[in-house]
């Protein structure tokens, strides 16, 4: 094996799109640095960031992380876990983030929506035969900006790695959606609180499962081990095996995917004439691109079975 490039100790890790070898130590401190380096464009001092926990690889690492670096940067944590009532997996992703909000002494916020929506995860997609990861979506992103706003928190952040966004902007591409590719292609998004909107970190932006996995795995930390078994009903998973094969051809490609992804839409911003209208939803007050009832609102309407006309 070859020696740390930091302390010259064996190492335990190569990272290929880095070129580098670490120990577990090294490792941990060049992680939280590409965290670090995501974040410190920003003014976070008393701000508030609510983290979505599920359970993953992912939240785990960046709820850890993010609370490891809380002292550099002076934001105030608050955690989120939103029961999506998916038999076996939601138990157990309740199980793994209580433990690890208990180990990280922090408060867990819980959005159960059988609770508080009457509804669940599968019985939705029941009823609105949607595909079961694009409502998933939907429903946690409007349920994670809904507390955010009740809470008080100005970002929320979401554990999306480098092969999530690469995935989902190859499939934008593939399947001719330029709004998806323009949702994703930021690690840092604004809040507008002119339409109830709070901001968006994803601070694992440049970072790849693996390394979400190791950092995981050096720090001890609880991940959930069933995977989703709505997971399997989603083509992202295909495009996300597309990028093993050109990281094969190129270990750099991803990281440099999602960098050129960056470059673009910072350009179509600066040249945008007519941003779409953000606007309130009438139902629900969250925000909707364009129309007056927001997606969430639809779907809800409908599993309750209070569908109306407007
Ligand atoms: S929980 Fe929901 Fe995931 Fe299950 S239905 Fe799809 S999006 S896979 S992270
Ligand atoms: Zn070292
Ligand atoms: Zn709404």
């Amino acid at each position: 094996m070859a020696k740390c490039i930091v302390c010259g100790r064996e190492a335990v890790v190569k990272i290929e799109h880095a070129n580098a070898s670490f120990c577990a130590e090294h490792f941990k401190q060049y992680y939280e640095r590409k965290i670090l380096r995501v974040l410190k464009g920003l003014n976070l001092e008393n701000k508030c960031i609510l983290v979505a926990l599920s359970g993953g690889k992912d939240s785990v690492s960046l709820l850890y992380a993010l609370n490891r670096l809380k002292k550099d940067l002076n934001y105030n944590l608050k955690v989120l876990h939103i029961q999506l009532g998916i038999g076996l997996y939601s138990k157990e992703s309740l199980e793994v983030s209580k433990q690890l909000a208990e180990k990280l002494n922090l408060r867990l916020i819980i959005f159960d929506l059988e609770k508080n929506l009457g509804w669940t995860i599968p019985e939705a997609v029941k009823v609105t035969k949607k595909k079961p990861c694009s409502l998933c979506g939907i429903v946690k992103r409007w349920v994670m900006n809904k507390v955010a706003l009740e809470e008080n928190c100005e970002y929320v952040a979401t554990g999306h790695n480098v092969d999530d966004i690469d995935a989902i902007a190859l499939k934008a591409m593939l399947t001719y959606r330029p709004e998806d590719i323009e949702r994703t292609s930021s690690p840092i998004l604004e809040p507008n609180m002119e339409v109830n909107l709070v901001g968006k970190l994803r601070p694992q932006f440049y970072l790849t499962e693996k390394e979400n996995m190791l950092y995981a795995q050096f720090n001890g930390l609880p991940i959930v081990e069933t995977t989703c078994p709505l997971a399997s009903r989603s083509k992202i998973f295909k495009y996300k095996g597309i990028w093993q094969e050109i990281d094969k051809v190129n270990p750099v490609g991803k990281i440099n995917f999602a960098k050129t992804l960056v470059e673009i839409s910072k350009k179509l911003k600066e040249n945008k004439r007519e941003v779409q209208q953000l606007r309130k939803c009438v139902r629900c007050g969250m925000p909707t691109y364009g129309r007056d009832v927001c997606a969430f609102c639809k779907i809800n309407e409908k599993v309750s079975g209070v569908e109306r006309h407007n």
